[in-house]
């Protein structure tokens, strides 16, 4: 098996560290600063930071672009003398007035260009911090009501818009980053097949991937580690979202392998055994802390994470390949289960 052991980088974006509030109730703990944050990220033992586009240039919409270059690179400073470096910057297409209906696929026109505008402003941005790679998260791009909307031609104006950015600048890669609900009913592009098949549709799919998160896999009922496999199968897994999730319930960010430990550590299984990361690929922990958690202690989810994918990976660098052939060959699946779970917990096989 490949190893990749010790070769894996580690972000989080600034939204990971967050200040609790949710749909029925306000925030409650205070906001820190960037600079906090990003030396929180190094003191974590994490080497580079994502981004929402704002998160580096706040209020960007009414900002020159020149404005926005200063500012950017400020950051890019700020991020150097910490040693982090951007791993990716994603525009906010779920905020702004002009993206309730949704973003490329907004049924006004006007609208539809404010969303590409913004993320020309985004890919401008990537370029500031030292980063190819935007990740889209199309957050918006689907119905709360299905007659609102023509399926296919939403499908087309996606690749349209995605087919503007490659052609605006030659450099930036795209890493789709799909999800089945949330903030709206049914997304167009909810499964990473999905994001997957509109990156062949683009006039350069060499140029557009997909970025995994655990979670938004979970709530399509589908298992993350399949979903690695698939898209690695088409070297197209360029960025991976680990957390967890309860079911299927609201997007929860929980920290990584705390709700399922053994799916948590086959889907380290597969990014070791495809040797993820050797090309650059980055790891990013997408958690959130309770709501419940204290002010002084709304870290742990991230240092959490971070162990946890350290000791599964652990797990999976020891595991007895001779037993799993055995049990294979044997067809004794029964007895590859009981070895993987002896394993995970610790016991004597
Ligand atoms: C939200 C998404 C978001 C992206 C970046 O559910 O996971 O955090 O990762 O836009
Ligand atoms: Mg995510």
């Amino acid at each position: 098996m490949a190893k990749s052991k010790g070769k894996y980088r580690f972000s989080f974006g600034p939204w990971n560290i967050s200040e609790g509030a949710d749909p029925f109730g306000p925030e409650v703990r205070t906001p820190i600063a960037l600079a906090k944050k990003m030396k929180i990220a190094k003191q974590l033992g994490f080497d580079g930071m994502q981004f929402h586009d704002d998160d580096a240039v706040p209020d960007l919409d009414g900002k020159s672009a020149a404005q926005i270059a200063k500012e950017a690179k400020r950051v890019k400073k700020m991020l150097e003398g910490e040693g982090l470096v951007a791993e990716f910057v994603a525009p906010r297409l779920w905020f702004a007035p002009q993206t309730i209906d949704g973003g490329y696929t907004n049924n006004n026109a006007k609208e539809r260009q404010y969303a590409i505008d913004r993320t020309k402003k985004c890919i401008d941005i990537g370029s500031h911090l030292g980063t190819s790679a935007m990740v889209l998260w199309l957050a918006r791009e689907g119905t709360y009501i299905r007659e609102s909307k023509n399926a296919r031609k939403q499908v087309l104006m996606i690749r349209d818009a995605i087919d503007e950015f490659l052609d605006y600048d030659p450099k930036v890669r795209i890493l789709i980053e799909p999800k089945p609900n949330e903030p709206v009913d049914s997304a167009i592009i909810s499964t990473i097949g999905h994001a997957v098949g509109m990156s062949y549709m683009t006039s350069d799919p060499g140029r557009v991937g997909v970025l995994l998160e655990t979670a938004h896999s979970l709530l399509a009922g589908l298992d993350p580690s399949d979903d690695m496999g698939y898209a690695l199968a088409h070297d197209k897994l360029w960025s991976v979202h680990l957390n967890d999730q309860g079911g299927l319930k609201f997007d929860q960010d929980k920290s990584f392998g705390s709700n399922n430990l053994r799916v948590a550590f086959n889907q380290i299984r597969v990014l070791e055994e495809y040797a993820y990361g050797q090309t650059g690929e980055w790891v990013g922990l997408d958690v959130k802390a309770m709501r419940t958690q204290k002010q002084d202690k709304a870290t742990k989810h991230l240092s959490n994470s971070l162990q946890t994918f350290k000791f599964l990976l652990d797990k999976v660098v020891s595991m007895d390949q001779k037993i799993v052939s055995q049990c294979i060959a044997q067809r004794d699946y029964e007895e590859l289960d009981r070895y993987i779970l002896t394993l995970l917990m610790g016991k004597r096989y």
